[in-house]
């Protein structure tokens, strides 16, 4: 079932996001319709609050663009920064509107510890794009978008964008 993609300013992306405790029924419908939604957007990740519900799982697929799909649900993931700071190019974000597009610092490099759907551990390294979508999407679980990761100017322009699309769009 495709879900409804929460955008900012909405509240809810600014929550601290609470552990799966059991990976219940529940839990696998949520990451099919989670995976479902990520495909239809399009985009390469998807993390539980951006569909409005507030737990510690994220789907992604952040090789999508060359062909074949490669579905991962990670639930309750944790990152260890490795490497070193890099520049992630024109990062976007499906809760952003406006297509917004920022450059944002990130790791390089990233220790992923998980559990997948099945409630196998995971335990890998990271590098390259998909590093940067699971540190983008372990964001989302900690109430933190990639805008509040660029400069105070660049979201201080963006802010006054999106409070004059709010109001035309709620003036019609
Ligand atoms: O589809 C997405 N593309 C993307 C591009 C660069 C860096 C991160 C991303 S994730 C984004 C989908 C999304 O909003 N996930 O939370
Ligand atoms: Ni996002």
């Amino acid at each position: 079932m495709l879900l409804d993609i929460v955008t900012y300013p909405d509240p809810r992306l600014k929550e601290r996001c609470a552990p799966v405790a059991e990976i219940t029924d529940e839990i696998r419908e949520l990451a099919a319709d989670m995976t479902e939604t990520m495909y239809a957007a399009p985009g390469v990740g998807l993390a539980a609050p951006q569909v409005g519900r507030l737990v510690r799982m994220l789907v992604m697929d952040p090789g999508v663009q060359e062909g074949e799909r490669a579905p991962r649900v990670l639930i309750n993931p944790e990152l260890e920064p490795m490497g070193e700071v890099i520049t992630s190019e024109q990062e976007g974000c499906l809760s952003v509107p406006l297509s917004y597009r920022a450059d944002v610092p990130r790791w390089s490099k990233v220790r992923l510890k998980a559990t997948a759907l099945d409630g196998t551990p995971i335990d890998e390294v990271l590098e390259g794009f998909p590093a940067v979508v699971v540190q983008h999407e372990v964001d989302h679980l900690d109430g933190t978008l990639f805008i509040d990761r660029v400069s105070r100017l660049r979201r201080t322009l963006y802010d006054s964008k999106v409070r004059k699309w709010l109001k035309r769009k709620t003036a019609g």
